[in-house]
């Protein structure tokens, strides 16, 4: 599963509220065990990762679709095994689904 998602760090793992906590724009490819964030298809093709960042471990990770959230729509957030938190925002409900399944997978 690969696509454009918008991201926002909202927590790092010590618990504190992220630093840069703007939305980003980016191509989401995942694999099994692992998510990696490039700035478009192109940069993905070209295994250059958005600022350098390392993949995300999908190891003991939960993803939950916020029902609830009010901000913006289509959104779930990822907890990683080190208590880190990304949200992330889907086009549409099709996509969160699609993304969903895929996270159960994965
Ligand atoms: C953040 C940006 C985010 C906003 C966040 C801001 O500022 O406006 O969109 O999150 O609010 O800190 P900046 O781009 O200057 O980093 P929301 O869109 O979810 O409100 P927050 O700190 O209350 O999460």
């Amino acid at each position: 599963q690969e696509g454009m998602l918008c991201r926002k760090h909202d927590m790092e793992g010590s618990g504190k509220k992220a630093s840069n906590r703007s939305w980003n724009n980016l191509y989401c490819v995942l694999k099994p065990g692992q998510l990696s964030t490039y700035k478009d298809s192109k940069s993905f093709g070209h295994g250059v990762t958005y600022h350098g960042e390392d993949p995300l471990s999908l190891s003991n990770a939960t993803w939950e679709i916020l029902t609830n959230y009010k901000k913006k729509k289509h959104v779930a957030k990822l907890r990683l095994a080190d208590g880190s938190e990304y949200l992330f925002q889907c086009k549409d409900e099709e996509e969160l689904q699609r993304w969903s399944q895929a996270m159960e997978k994965a």
